[in-house]
């Protein structure tokens, strides 16, 4: 794909008939059929029970919400949920995030700790709070008001790589630079032109307690709005933050620009205003209201595998790097 100048862009979809707009304008021949889109290989499971729960007659969120529940609950996926890697101190701290384009409205949870379903008390937080965002201590009670069980997030696993990296006299820490990521970003559209996200991660692995990356952050790790479409980011949140990764991607595609042009568009962004961005780790996903799907990473060294789900087709796909 060519590199595109942003004015130029901005230009070439400003006379755009079908421009969609986040205030409402022209809405867009929504799909026919559910379609779920996730990051990383381990998405694909998460899209498959999402489209399950949401054939079943759940709701898009409960979709969204279910399909998380399964990396979450894998001990073997090391950067969500249970069995996610720790802080510095040894503390698993969870952080998620779920939001419905339908109502404009978000619920996350950051720095969660002893409970294994971030995504769960995040939805809990849209569905019996007037509030966005728990963090911490209050999130932990809330989870526990809620009625979940807390429980012990490390498994010898993640104990073990913890108590490596804590032996090792050079271990990278986030004084220095990050380099351990992958988080569960999904966004899903029910195929009537309804478009919701999600995202749950433990974030860095051996962060300093308290760090909160982007995937709990609103317009972050993840935007969805019926108007237009949703996102979701991975990668190096303490970077991507800064460039609020997913709201920027729907604005791009308020514009006219398809859910693929508005990734490169975010990434060459990036890259303009900091060519050390180059190297970032940074993968983002996105899709319209009417199904189309788009992902891209900044470069080979972080580059994303996102799974596909749409009319019982359930697939990996690479996204399209921009270095
Ligand atoms: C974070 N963005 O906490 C998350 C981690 C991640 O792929 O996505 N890793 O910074």
């Amino acid at each position: 794909m060519e590199p595109v100048d942003r004015r130029d862009f901005i230009k070439s979809v400003a006379g755009t008939a079908t421009m969609a707009t986040l205030d409402g304008g022209a809405a867009m021949t929504p799909t026919a059929g559910p379609v779920f889109l996730s990051t990383w290989v381990w998405g694909k499971a998460a899209n498959e029970r999402a489209a399950e729960v949401f054939k079943s007659g759940g709701s898009l969120l409960d979709a969204i919400e279910k399909g998380i529940n399964i990396p979450e609950n894998d001990p073997n996926v090391m950067t969500v949920g249970y069995g996610g890697l720790p802080n510095a101190e040894g503390v698993v701290e969870l952080d998620a995030a779920i939001m419905d384009g339908a109502r404009h409205r978000a619920g996350s949870v950051c720095n969660l700790h002893m409970i294994k379903n971030p995504i769960s008390v995040a939805r809990l937080v849209i569905e019996k709070t007037r509030h966005t965002t728990l963090a911490g201590e209050g999130a932990f009670r809330f989870a526990l008001k809620m009625g979940f069980e807390p429980q012990t997030l490390l498994t010898p696993q993640s104990l073990q790589k913890w108590q490596e990296w804590k032996a090792d006299p050079h271990h990278k820490t986030f004084w220095l630079s990050p380099d351990n990521h992958d988080t569960i970003g999904m966004v899903g559209t029910d195929g009537k032109g309804h478009i919701a996200a999600g995202c749950s991660t433990s974030g860095t692995a051996f962060k300093i307690p308290g760090r909160v990356g982007d995937s709990p952050l609103v317009g972050c790790g993840l935007f969805a709005d019926d108007n237009v479409g949703a996102a979701s980011a991975t990668g190096d949140g303490d970077l991507m933050t800064n460039y609020c990764t997913s709201i920027s991607i729907v604005h791009f595609m308020a514009r006219g620009a398809s859910p693929q042009d508005a990734c490169m568009e975010l990434l060459r962004h990036m890259v303009k205003t900091d060519p050390r961005n180059k190297e970032g780790e940074v993968a983002v996903i996105a899709m319209n209201t009417r199904g189309e799907a788009g992902s891209a990473s900044m470069n080979d060294r972080f580059h994303l595998k996102y799974a596909h789900w749409r009319n019982e087709e359930s697939q990996i796909l690479e996204s399209v790097k921009l270095f």
